[in-house]
């Protein structure tokens, strides 16, 4: 009897794990489209701003954009949107050769969640 009960608990968990999971799925999705300077690009001139293009238009006030890279995080100023579908920042301090990361955090178009995602570029000297 015993067995059977752990039996069913086994179940109940494996069911519980497969929903998750497919929740997981859904949350792979991203809004975000693409970038300025590009996703995973590597430049030889030091982009001054970060432009990030999303498949609906940003709530800027619910949204925050972040750099760090080997001189830690960077300084950006005035996040705002210029289009339908973007958050803009401009990068206050010049980034040096090496590898960084942006962090973002938005809400766009009419969905009510809250969506994060991050990428990389490089920055190789001339
Ligand atoms: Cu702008």
């Amino acid at each position: 009897m015993a067995a059977t009960g752990k039996t069913r608990f086994v179940l109940y968990l494996t069911a519980i794990v497969l929903l998750l999971s497919g929740c997981a799925g859904n949350s792979a999705y991203t809004p975000l489209l693409r970038a300025d300077p590009a996703i995973g690009g590597e430049f030889t001139r030091a982009p001054r701003t970060l432009r990030l293009y999303y498949d609906a238009l940003p709530d800027v006030s619910r949204s925050d954009v972040s750099l760090t890279g080997p001189a830690g995080d960077y300084p950006l100023r005035g996040l705002h949107t210029m289009a339908a579908d973007d958050l803009m920042t401009e990068i206050m301090e010049p980034l040096t050769a090496g590898e960084y990361t942006v962090r973002w955090t938005t809400v766009v178009g009419e969905d009510p969640s809250i969506h994060q995602g991050s990428f990389n570029f490089s920055v190789r000297a001339d």
